[in-house]
């Protein structure tokens, strides 16, 4: 029988191109986003491969999450695969100057919205005894950098939530891991920027960033290992890349 798989923040970047590799690769997709429409056509594109459900919610409203992931249809209930994809970085200010709304936006999504998917989520991996949660940090959980104060914070905190998963859910045979990507090309700094397309395009120029497709692959790679193999802990950086303020430009 098919594996299904459910992928937050799955309209665009790193989420959608997962989707549309593990669509390929015979997995059951749940798509899940706030922007209703790409997911519609998100969903029509994986249809031709796979069965897809979406659910347009957003991460940072409790209710709406727990609302959802109850609503998905039997077909779709057991959940083998859970990629805790969504998250954005808002402002790059010094701590002095940041501004409130965009910590808490950050901490909302990254930090609770992780937090309550899993709690919806995590119930019926240990009734199955089996499942595997790829939660999705960054560099900037293992490093910090000038103005990342607040992201940092957040991602830090999602690479210590994986360390802890994964002792907690360690009795009930679930598999738990976190994929930490460096800078890769995606809306990511454009919505950091809030749509300064050119201040964004800055931040990949003169090197070869990361693509979304490579994370892509590389949580295929984890989630098709045998059952008794769980990578854990793995940062990818683009080879430009030397640590989180080291970058080979031309
Ligand atoms: C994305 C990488 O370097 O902008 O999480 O923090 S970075």
């Amino acid at each position: 029988m098919n594996k299904t798989a459910l992928i937050t923040g799955s309209s665009s970047g790193i989420g959608k191109a997962t989707a549309q590799l593990l669509a390929q690769n015979n997995y059951n997709i749940i798509l899940c986003g706030r922007r209703q429409d790409r997911l519609t056509e998100l969903e029509k594109e994986l249809s031709q491969f796979t069965n897809t459900h979406s659910l347009s919610f957003d991460i940072s409203d409790k209710n709406a999450v727990f609302e959802s992931i109850h609503s998905l249809p039997e077909s779709f209930s057991k959940i083998d695969v859970l990629i805790n994809n969504a998250g954005n970085a808002h402002g790059l200010d010094p701590i002095q100057d940041g501004n409130i709304d965009d910590w808490e936006a950050m901490i909302d999504i990254n930090l609770k919205g992780l937090l309550y998917v899993s709690k919806a989520i995590i119930p019926k991996m240990i009734a199955q005894k089996s499942g595997h949660i790829i939660n999705i940090g960054s560099t900037a959980a293992k490093q910090v950098y000038p103005n990342g104060n607040v992201y940092c914070a957040t991602k830090h905190a999602v690479d210590a939530i994986n360390k802890s998963m994964k002792m907690d859910l360690n009795p009930y045979g679930i598999r738990v891991g976190a994929i930490h990507p460096g800078l890769v090309e995606t809306e990511f700094s454009e919505v950091r920027f809030k749509g300064d397309t050119e201040k964004a395009a800055n931040v990949y120029k003169g090197f070869t960033p990361l693509k979304a497709e490579d994370i892509a692959d590389i949580i295929h790679f984890v989630i098709s290992r045998p059952y008794h193999v769980n990578i854990s802990d793995l940062v990818v950086m683009c080879t430009a890349q030397g640590s989180a303020t080291i970058i080979q430009r031309d």
